[in-house]
């Protein structure tokens, strides 16, 4: 075989069935290696963004990892918004780029991107886990296994081969070393029977669930270990609905655009002990590194990666190990200490549950701002009514901008790992490529995405790939003709920003651009709101579908925090 064909036999071997990408002159042994797979297909996207997007939306729902591909020179540059977003939110995904033969480098070959001229695997190297170029055939293998190896391991997060055309045509041998993937399930006993001690003598205590819990797949432990500990729940934006958001231990989201009770609850009153799982402390999760945060008594966080304890608020214990490994040790240790079996729980007294229930009933949210236009949908409302219209195991991404404070702030999610947005990097598009690469991650689950009309403008070409691999996913647009998150976070300001760079457009007939791109459009407005029937219709229908919704672009959106930090701190 060679190289190009040890390295698809590498891909099935650690069970990648979908590679996204756009081929090129410079990637194409790769091409001709995957024509020989009947285990891997191939999606050809319309940017390599949108690749990027849908490897990472493939990983992040599923778990596994994410696979793509460019041509060398501009495909590969084209990559680097995808990865960032999945660096910055530690997915799994590994990018494969062409190049120009070694025997050239540095003439001056069309789209050369090695080491003697635009040397995109340096470049790669700043916003990924592991950027290598292959230097020799007989090191591919070893190449290849380590970029999977770091991709998943620990904390995971994308990486990046670039592969010299003549190398990928040399004759290799595969060698006998089947890739071990290590499970990064480590912990220390003596800080968790520690943390386990502090957790039963805590008063009011407080248990912030972070992405990390989503990344480890914590979802069953963490909802053990709040039972057990009888202990509040409340996630950051990007984990939210990681605990099922009706519990009565559930506080909901933390931060940027999250519920006004979780504020009162942690940051108004007196918490003794907090303990923070699987997350940075960063900016939207704390409304700004808000000092009000610290508890009276003790922080005990939790992290895979020792470089995040400690480092925004200081700790009083800080545990090194995976989100679900710790959290399930410090369950036994809970249970030895008190000597209760699984069903045990730990009282406290006040009852967490009842204050919580008198500050949900405090804290309802009314029926969303005022509507200044009746033909126009307000953008709470139409979060609230697409998930009420939409069945109970909807898999919903959310894109950048009001869309985004709007879904964190009026919907709740019950169903763990039901509900992304990409908020590390925080890039526009996101939303409409990613959900493609998640619908084939999940093909049984109706999967929508909630965007902008600005982000779907940057990425919208993508429906056309949706159409051409017949992936049936949702886009709802926020049609409000306005980079709206601009155009409100600059009225919100003390000082209002004046409109140098406008934040408006032309409105955009987004059920004509459906049409063309060959998926069905149907426009809304408030007029005709989403209803059960037309979501049962879509998903039955099963063809891509874009709706074109008008909303009230007056509608204040709950973004108050992100102005104040923005103000305070930039
Ligand atoms: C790639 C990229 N460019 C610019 C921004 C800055 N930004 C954040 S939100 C936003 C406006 C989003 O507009 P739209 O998608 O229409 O959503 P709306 O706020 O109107 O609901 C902008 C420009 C960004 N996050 N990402
Ligand atoms: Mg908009």
């Amino acid at each position: 075989m060679n190289t190009a064909e040890l390295i698809v036999e590498l891909l099935e071997d650690v069970g990648v069935r979908y590679i996204f990408g756009i081929p090129g002159g410079a990637i194409e042994d790769l091409n001709i290696a995957l024509h020989q797979s009947d285990k891997i297909m191939p999606v050809v996207t319309k940017h390599e963004e949108g690749a990027a997007f849908m490897a990472d939306g493939y990983a992040r729902v599923s778990g596994r990892l994410g696979v793509c591909c460019a041509t060398a020179g501009p495909g590969a540059s084209n990559l680097i918004t995808g990865l960032a977003c999945s660096q910055a939110d530690s997915i799994p995904v590994c990018a494969f780029t062409g190049q120009v033969a070694t025997s050239v480098f540095g003439k001056g070959a069309l789209q050369e991107s090695g080491s003697e001229g635009i040397n995109i695997a340096g470049i790669f190297c700043k916003f990924t886990k592991y950027s290598g170029m292959l230097i020799n055939e007989k090191r591919a293998q070893y190449m290849v296994q380590k970029a999977f190896r770091l991709a998943i391991s620990g904390r995971s997060g994308p990486v990046h081969l670039s592969l010299p055309s003549d190398l990928m045509k040399k004759t290799v041998t595969k060698g006998g070393h089947p890739n071990r993937q290590p499970p990064a399930c480590f912990f220390d006993r003596d800080e968790v029977k520690a943390a386990a001690k502090i957790l039963i003598r805590a008063r009011r205590p407080v248990l912030i669930a972070g992405w990390g819990v989503v990344l480890s797949r914590g979802a069953d432990e963490l909802q053990k270990l709040a039972e057990r500990l009888n202990i509040p729940v409340a996630t950051s934006p990007k984990a939210k609905g990681i605990f099922p958001e009706s519990h009565p231990l559930s506080l909901g989201v933390l931060g940027f655009a999250g519920s006004t009770l979780t504020k009162e609850y942690i940051i108004e009153q007196e918490v003794d002990v907090l303990l923070a799982v699987g997350t940075s402390f960063n900016e939207m999760m704390t409304d700004g590194w808000n000092e009000q945060l610290r508890p009276s008594h003790h922080l005990i966080q939790i992290d895979v990666d020792a470089e995040e304890i400690g480092k925004n608020y200081p700790v009083t214990l800080g545990l090194g190990g995976d989100a679900n490994t710790v959290m399930q040790e410090i369950g036994y240790a809970v249970n030895r200490a008190l000597n209760v079996d699984d069903a045990g729980s730990c009282m406290r007294n006040p009852s967490p549950f009842l204050e919580i229930r008198d500050l949900k009933a405090k804290h309802i949210v009314s029926s969303v701002s005022e509507v200044t236009d009746t033909n126009r949908y307000n953008p709470g409302k139409l979060v609230r009514d697409l998930q009420q219209s939409c069945p109970a195991d909807t898999i919903f991404f959310a894109d950048m901008g009001n869309t985004m404070a709007w879904a964190i702030r009026h919907m709740v999610i019950d169903r763990p790992y039901s509900f992304f947005m990409a908020l590390g990097f925080g890039a526009m598009g996101y939303a409409v490529a990613a959900p493609v690469g998640a619908k084939l991650a999940v093909p049984d689950r109706p999967v929508v995405a909630m965007v902008g009309d600005g982000s779907f403008l940057m990425n919208g070409f993508e429906v056309a790939t949706a159409v051409n691999y017949k992936i049936p996913v949702v886009w709802v647009v926020f049609n409000n003709a306005m980079l709206g998150m601009v155009y409100h976070g600059r009225k919100l300001f003390k000082q209002p920003i004046p409109e140098g760079l406008p934040s408006s457009f032309e409105r955009v007939d987004f059920v004509k651009i459906a049409e063309g791109l060959g998926a069905r459009g149907i426009r809304l407005d408030g007029s005709t709101p989403i209803s059960s029937n037309l979501m049962e219709d879509i998903f039955t229908v099963g063809r891509p579908t874009v709706l074109d919704v008008l909303i009230d672009e007056e509608a204040v959106p709950p973004i108050h925090s992100r102005i104040r930090t923005v103000d305070k701190h930039f």
